[in-house]
């Protein structure tokens, strides 16, 4: 509970952060966007996203956790475009915990979120798990479509790692699938995690969904994905996830 305590205070303090790690045109090597990662610091310490938010979830924390990200990521977007003078062709992703699919009026928040930093939601791409739609496919259908009524791109995150349910994927409004870097990354020396990413492209294209590649460590890696029709990339070979000031600052460099 000690732990529990204190993520409490620092979602009270605004104690939390983000990292930004951006996403890659694969087509033209553009930024598309960047996903916005919490990171969280005690006693100089991180505490990592996957011993935190779990903790969050199952103290309910994760809802107003869930929409501090929204706000803080849309604020960095907001802060870039003025930096900038016009608004960055580029969006921003941030992850929803399956809680917040089921027991949390996520689209409201979204809404919210998006009104305050004057963001269109053509900009904001949500990721999701699998497991948030096989807790409650009904449910995830209802909250899906409340946020494509918001103009927002949902992402099935981790994908080919939960059930993978090809029928839900087919009847939900779900616009990229985020193939999982245990799949990617070793793509190249591995013919079953090959096998495995080239179904899972030609079931994208199939289903007129499009693709990123998570985990691209390589300049190899990243022209092979895009040889196969994979349209964006992310990964260490690109950036790892930095502060706000370096995403900007990379987003300068390579626009
Ligand atoms: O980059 P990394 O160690 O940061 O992320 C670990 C995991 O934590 C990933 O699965 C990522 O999706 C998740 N995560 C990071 N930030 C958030 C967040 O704001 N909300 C939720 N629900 N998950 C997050
Ligand atoms: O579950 P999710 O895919 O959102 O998790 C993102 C996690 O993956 C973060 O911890 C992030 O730091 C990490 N990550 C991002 N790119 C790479 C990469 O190229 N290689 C490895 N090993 N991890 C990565
Ligand atoms: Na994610
Ligand atoms: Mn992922």
């Amino acid at each position: 509970f000690a732990l529990e305590t204190e993520l409490r205070r620092a979602i009270e303090q605004d104690a939390l952060s983000l990292a930004f790690q951006p996403l890659i045109d694969l087509a033209t090597g553009a930024v598309s966007g960047f996903e916005a990662l919490a990171r969280w610091q005690v006693d100089g310490r991180d505490v990592p996203p996957n011993e935190f938010i779990p903790v969050a979830e199952e103290s309910g924390l994760i809802r107003p956790l869930g929409r501090w990200a929204l706000d803080s990521a849309l604020r960095a977007l907001a802060d870039w475009d003025r930096q900038a003078g016009a608004p960055l062709p580029i969006s921003m992703a941030v992850n929803i915990s399956p809680i917040q699919i089921v027991s949390d009026n996520v689209a409201a928040a979204v809404a919210a979120a998006l009104a305050a930093h004057g963001i269109g939601g053509e900009r904001l791409v949500l990721e999701l798990t699998e497991s948030a739609i096989i807790a409650d496919p009904d449910r995830a259908a209802q909250t899906l479509g409340s946020l494509k009524d918001l103009d927002a791109t949902i992402a099935m995150d981790d994908f080919g790692t939960g059930f993978s349910n090809l029928a839900l994927l087919q009847r939900l409004p779900i616009d990229i699938l985020k193939i999982d870097r245990s799949f990617v990354t070793d793509m190249l020396v591995d013919r079953d995690k090959s096998a495995i990413v080239r179904a899972i492209l030609s079931l994208a294209q199939a289903l007129g969904m499009e693709t990123i590649a998570e985990g691209i460590e390589t300049l190899e890696l990243s022209q092979l994905v895009g040889a196969l029709g994979c349209t964006r990339g992310q990964g260490y070979y690109y950036a790892r996830a930095l502060n706000a000031d370096e995403a900007w600052a990379y987003w300068r460099e390579r626009p």
